[in-house]
């Protein structure tokens, strides 16, 4: 398995557990291209024993991401549907989740740019205006700007759910501020689409215990990763690729709110943990 790390040292190719500094500086040129493990796995060859690292340094890293856009589906899985259909019932908004999560058109919508992005170890955050939050673990895919999927990273989709609850329409409002998308550790370049039986798993860590835990498998999702990005390219050119995140198959229940200082841990096989503490 291929893994590419962001990191203040520069780019990081780690395969077999060896770990290899890129010749190349630029995120943008070296993670925009097609069949991306190919050439990885050439440009490897290339390197020897002078460019070997140890590891990857935790406090270097850097989220995977420079001039891409991030994007996000909404309502992939059946429990994002039931959690916004509940979320929303004061406001009748139900319909629109039902209709949407059986609909050919998948809900997309803009997350972040890079520059509003956090990595790993970086603080996510609550907005002020808003009492009811979940972080959203989300499967992130890196799409190259020809539009095949390159890669696959880990994505908090920090959300408010009173803001959305109260009107749909304030959607744009309860997904994107500052701090409310993360990227990391890595970007996994596997060798074909990945494995569809990956599980995402989160803990919500309060004073030293799990506050909020849970687990599912991407097997569960109702959208093919290719349709979603089929939709997400129609209409838009992203000259530097782009991430899109797939959505949430996790919800707490109703009566939990993150809080300032929780930690999330959101792990996915193959790709990794990544950790954010929670600001106000
Ligand atoms: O419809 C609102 C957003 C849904 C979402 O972010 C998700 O399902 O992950
Ligand atoms: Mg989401």
């Amino acid at each position: 398995m291929m893994k590419i790390y962001n990191t203040r040292q520069g780019i990081i190719i780690s395969r077999n557990d060896q770990y290899f500094l890129s010749e190349e500086k630029s995120w943008n040129i070296f993670v925009n291209r097609v069949n991306l493990f190919e050439v990885v796995s050439n440009e490897l060859k290339q390197l020897n024993a002078d460019d070997q690292l140890k590891e990857v340094v935790a406090s270097d890293l850097l989220a995977p991401i420079d001039h891409q856009e991030v994007w996000a589906s909404g309502v992939t899985y059946f429990r994002s549907r039931e959690a916004r259909i509940e979320e929303s019932k004061d406001a009748k908004g139900g319909d629109f989740y039902t209709r949407v999560y059986d609909a050919e058109r998948p809900e997309l919508f803009f997350k972040a740019p890079a520059y509003r992005t956090v990595g790993p170890g970086d603080e996510v955050r609550i907005r002020k205006d808003s009492k009811w939050n979940v972080p959203e673990p989300e499967l992130t895919l890196f799409i190259c700007s020809a539009g095949t999927i390159e890669g696959y990273t880990i994505g908090n989709d920090m959300s408010s759910r009173d803001i959305e609850g109260e009107n749909p329409l304030y959607l744009p409002q309860a997904k994107s501020y500052n701090g409310a998308a993360a990227l990391g550790p890595c970007l996994l370049v596997p060798e074909g689409p990945i494995n569809p039986d990956t599980n995402i798993s989160i803990e919500i860590i309060r004073d030293s215990a799990i506050a909020f835990s849970d687990q599912i498998s991407i097997n569960q999702m109702r959208r093919k990763h290719t349709d979603l990005v089929d939709y997400l390219f129609r209409e838009l050119d992203f000259p530097f690729g782009a991430f899109l995140m797939t959505g949430t198959g996790i919800i707490p229940s109703d009566d939990f709110t993150l809080r300032g200082g929780d930690i999330v841990k959101i792990t996915i096989d193959e790709i990794g943990t990544l950790t954010n503490t929670v600001a106000i």
